[in-house]
């Protein structure tokens, strides 16, 4: 007697919503500058490409989609009466050099497989979902960041148009280059009667999650940054001829500068502070460095902590130029005030939080987000996902299936239990 047929071996994989994030993460890791590594700055050719493949993720879920003015990939999933105010969902798929797979993009896939997951249902909400897919967050190859967000907040600053990159293309122009019409961007600015709030699920990018042991955590707040273009001004000498006491040395007064800004934030509870970028004129072996370059990157919870931290530089980096008799011109390339998360939309997700059977736990965001530029329109909430180590910006980022499938099934819980009554209550 033949033996009955084996069963088909059955999907042995656990989490397999969360097993096809990641997958679609990494897929989208091909649309790199660098193969081998991920880098995919904003209106790059990457960029492009990987606007393409989740626009038709959009589609396939269920939504209609459009490319804005500002290059937001912008999926629209209508709610049982049609044109209803929105929630918005959604994150960056901008990254940083070398980046990880999960920051910015993962919150995308998630809100795309939400709506997918509705949309397969056949179900509507009583409001709409637009699922954004913002390519600026990063702020990487233009001294401006937030492009996307800021747009639809209707606060993008005109004159961030003349911003250039190390190639001395204007933003005005890469928009053109990828098939976007600037003159059109103050059109963007959404009406905050129609948007209900933002909510962006993002990897924590720090330990606390996983100290925890937790694979979600509610976001806060999150906080204000600054940023900083700094230059030294010194002159150019050789290297074996030109005595130590005679020299005005551009990059010795850097690194001097460089330290003031670790001293002072080590000195000042409640900020960080990273130099990430540093840069020599000529940059030859046997040439006293006429010019040098740095970026200052301030982060506080609270922007008085910020402000007066940022005062505190001016004077003591002045003083080192002074000290050492080199020019000294600081620009201030960011400030983005902190924002205080939703307390209704943190209330929705402890709520979601705790019907999946996990522990709410609240914490703030040190870093960024596009929640930042979106604050000023409608109220903004987070929800972190653990990351392996904290690790983030690097290619060693991680995250479990098993918590994006945590995560997922949060935001799928939030969305159907979402009443838009009283939804833009602060
Ligand atoms: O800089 C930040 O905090 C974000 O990753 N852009
Ligand atoms: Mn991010
Ligand atoms: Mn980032």
């Amino acid at each position: 007697m033949r033996p009955a047929k084996a069963l088909p071996d059955l999907p042995t994989q656990a989490h397999p919503a969360g097993a096809e994030a990641l997958r679609r993460c990494a897929e989208l890791a091909r649309f790199t500058s660098h193969p081998g590594a991920l880098t995919r700055l904003y209106l790059t050719p990457e960029h492009r490409a990987a606007a393409g493949e989740v626009a038709e993720w959009m589609r396939q879920a269920g939504m209609t989609v459009a490319i804005d003015a500002a290059a937001t990939v912008v999926g629209r999933y209508e709610g049982t009466t049609p044109d209803a105010p929105a929630l918005l969902l959604g994150s960056h798929i901008d990254t940083v050099r070398d980046a990880g797979r999960y920051d910015g993009i993962l919150g995308v896939v998630l809100a795309i497989q939400a709506v997918g997951a509705l949309h397969a249902r056949g179900e509507r909400l009583p409001c709409a979902i637009e699922v954004l897919a913002f390519g600026d967050e990063e702020g990487v190859r233009f001294p401006v960041t937030l492009t996307g967000s800021r747009a639809l907040a209707g606060t993008l600053d005109p004159a961030m148009l003349e911003a250039v990159d190390d190639d001395g293309i204007t933003l005005r122009a890469a928009l053109e280059r990828f098939g976007c019409d600037p003159t059109e961007l103050p059109s963007l600015a959404r009406d905050p009667r129609r948007v209900l709030g933002y909510l962006e699920l993002h990897i924590e990018q720090g330990p606390v999650l996983e100290a925890e042991g937790l694979p979600v955590g509610i976001v806060t707040g999150i906080a204000g940054a600054s940023r900083v273009a700094a230059e030294v001004v010194g002159v150019a000498a050789h290297a074996g001829a030109m005595p130590m006491a005679a020299r005005h040395d551009a990059v010795t007064a850097m690194a001097e500068m460089v330290l003031a800004v670790e001293r002072v934030a080590l000195a000042t509870p409640g900020l960080v502070a990273t130099v990430g970028r540093v840069e020599a004129t000529p940059g030859a072996v046997n040439v006293i460095a006429s010019g040098a370059r740095f970026t200052i990157d301030l982060r506080s919870a609270d922007d008085a902590i910020r402000a007066r931290a940022l005062e505190r530089l001016r004077r003591e980096l002045a003083g080192i130029a002074t000290r050492r008799a080199v020019g000294l011109r600081l620009r201030e390339t960011y400030d983005e005030p902190a924002c205080t998360c939703a307390p209704r939309l943190v209330g929705a997700l402890t709520d979601s939080v705790t019907r999946l059977g996990q522990r709410p736990f609240l914490l703030p965001s040190g870093a960024g987000h596009d929640g930042l530029a979106m604050a000023p329109l409608c109220p903004v909430g987070m929800l972190f996902l653990r990351c392996e180590g904290g690790i983030s910006h690097s290619p060693e980022e991680r995250v479990t299936a098993a918590d994006a499938e945590a995560a997922g099934q949060v935001l799928l819980d939030f969305l159907c239990h979402f009443d838009p009554r009283g939804a833009t209550a602060r």
